[in-house]
């Protein structure tokens, strides 16, 4: 059995979009022990609390929701996800997909001064691929990806100085795109398996053919969970809603082959609106789905066949 040291740092975050509740998600993940998950598979698990946002000296904007508030989050977390990574594997728990601008750009940094290519594997149903100029909607939650690669446009943010190559990044289960971002995206390397492809070819090839590249280049891998990956029947506690998402089995499955790669270094999980849910019963299929990511599994495989 593996022991890992895992650091639990709670973002109480929500102005990444202007739905409320994402706030309360640290404290559902607690709530439906999350840590005590942990450590019954011989983890070292520590929970340092929550993030807090630096202060910024930064007008509101006209369309933009929160964006000093965003700007400050960005920045206390991309500093405190850079010095988790000297010590352990850092879970976020958020909060809402806009603190993954601050931290994919903060384990990058640790990446890059480790010599290590980043890579960040992101289950949503949103490519979250948008600057601040192509938003329609204002809500940054929608641009964490467009900032940690590098797009232009993020003048107010602080700035990304190891930005994530586009092709080290592979996008499953989407199902809501913006015209925008399409065009964006589609100029880029960007893995992108939507709902389609899923349904096609199953979950498990894509996501081997990454993780085999990511063991090739001796990567780091980010993973961040959105919610709204799986499908609303299993997990409702999401602002954004998407019919035809992940079933708990594609999801599980998922978790399972990165626990066997041994390549996940940090993971996020995102966009838990507890106001949302039912019983906690999203709260606690997220806690199961990283239970499975850190070796929670039925029977063990004699091989574990990757690919
Ligand atoms: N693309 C839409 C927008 O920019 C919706 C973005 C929703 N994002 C999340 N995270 N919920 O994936 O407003
Ligand atoms: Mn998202
Ligand atoms: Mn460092
Ligand atoms: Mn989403």
């Amino acid at each position: 059995m593996s022991d890992k040291t895992i650091l639990l740092l709670g973002v109480p975050m929500d102005s990444g979009k202007r739905r409320a509740g994402c706030l309360m998600g640290p404290d559902a993940y607690r709530t439906a022990r999350l840590p005590d998950a942990l450590r019954d598979l011989g983890h070292r698990v520590e929970d340092l609390g929550n993030v807090a946002p630096d202060a910024v000296d930064l007008p509101e904007h006209d369309h933009l929701f929160a964006l000093p508030e965003t700007v400050g989050w960005t920045q206390a977390l991309a500093r405190e996800a850079e010095a988790a990574m000297a010590r352990g594997t850092p879970i976020f728990m958020g909060g809402d997909h806009a603190l993954s601008m601050g931290t994919v750009t903060g384990v990058a940094r640790h990446a890059v001064e480790a010599g290590r290519p980043q890579f960040v594997l992101w289950l949503d149903a949103h490519t979250d691929f948008h600057t601040p100029q192509t938003t329609g909607s204002g809500n940054l939650h929608g641009t964490p990806v467009g900032y940690a690669t590098g797009r232009d446009g993020f003048d107010a943010f602080p700035p990304v100085t190891a930005p994530v190559r586009p092709e080290n990044v592979c996008m499953i289960g989407l199902r809501s795109v913006d015209a925008a971002e399409r065009a964006a995206i589609e100029g880029t390397g960007v893995r992108r398996y939507d709902m389609r492809a899923i349904d096609e070819d199953g979950i498990r090839r894509p996501l081997a053919a990454f993780l085999a590249d990511v063991a090739q280049a001796g990567g780091a891998l980010h993973v961040s969970l959105d919610v709204d990956f799986l499908d609303p029947a299993v997990a409702p506690a999401v602002g954004t809603t998407v019919p035809g998402g992940a079933t708990v089995r594609e999801a599980h499955l998922v978790m399972e082959m990165l626990n066997d790669s041994g390549l996940m270094t940090s993971l996020d999980l995102v966009e838990l609106n507890p106001m949302l849910d039912e019983r906690g019963r999203t709260a606690q299929l997220m806690v199961d789905l990283a239970a499975s990511a850190f070796g929670r599994k039925v029977f063990d495989r004699p091989t574990q066949r990757m690919y």
